[in-house]
């Protein structure tokens, strides 16, 4: 069975759910279509009417957004869960996710702010709300155990690949050896070489 997967080749939330598709072994069934969101009339938003990526084209129906379509993809594989369901691995796991989840977002809208404002209305206050909000997380992350490659692993290093990506500047290794570390044995899995983003 193959589903559409509303592509981006930059997109960390897209990235998040192909990385979490090739850790189940689903990456063979998943079509990619590209979806410029920033087109006038995108395509995508006949199927995701909040114009996004990503989103996912399956027998079950349009799966938007990425925590969504990784809990689907880990509906359908016979491995070991990568969201568990009981409870003391779920909680910690979806905590780890939601931070670093948030991490992306604040990411994102930094890069949106720089990329597809005009420059004259680039809000430094915005940028540095954004950047805080990123600092701050990474410091609480460094503070708890780092995860596995499951959903929480998964975001965690699109979040800080994405970091080097496109916020280079924001130099978030510094004084976070740690979480360095973790990202170097991290970005080595298939997974991550698999789908290393670009413009
Ligand atoms: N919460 C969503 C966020 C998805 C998102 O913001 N995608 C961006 C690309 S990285 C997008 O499509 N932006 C277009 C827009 O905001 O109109 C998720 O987890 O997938």
């Amino acid at each position: 069975m193959t589903m559409k997967l509303w592509y981006s080749p930059a997109s960390p939330f897209v990235r998040k759910v192909m990385v979490f598709a090739h850790e189940t072994g689903l990456a063979d069934s998943l079509v990619l279509v590209p979806g410029d969101v920033w087109a006038a009339d995108p395509e995508i938003n006949k199927e995701n009417p909040l114009g996004k990526v990503p989103a996912l084209t399956s027998a079950d129906g349009v799966f938007a957004g990425s925590y969504l379509c990784c809990e689907y993809l880990d509906s359908l594989h016979a491995g070991p869960r990568l969201i568990p369901s009981e409870p003391r691995q779920r909680w910690p796991l979806l905590q780890m996710h939601a931070f670093a989840d948030g991490i992306i977002e604040a990411a994102v809208a930094s890069v949106v702010e720089q990329l597809r404002r005009p420059k004259e209305f680039v809000y430094q206050g915005m940028l540095d709300r954004q950047r805080a909000k990123i600092e701050r997380t990474l410091d609480t992350i460094g503070s708890m155990a780092l995860p596995q490659a499951d959903l929480a692993g998964v975001t965690l290093g699109c979040a800080l690949g994405y970091l080097e990506f496109r916020l280079p500047q924001l130099q978030w290794r510094n004084g976070r050896t740690a979480l360095s570390q973790w990202y170097e044995a991290f970005s080595a899995r298939k997974s991550m070489q698999a789908t290393v983003p670009h413009t």
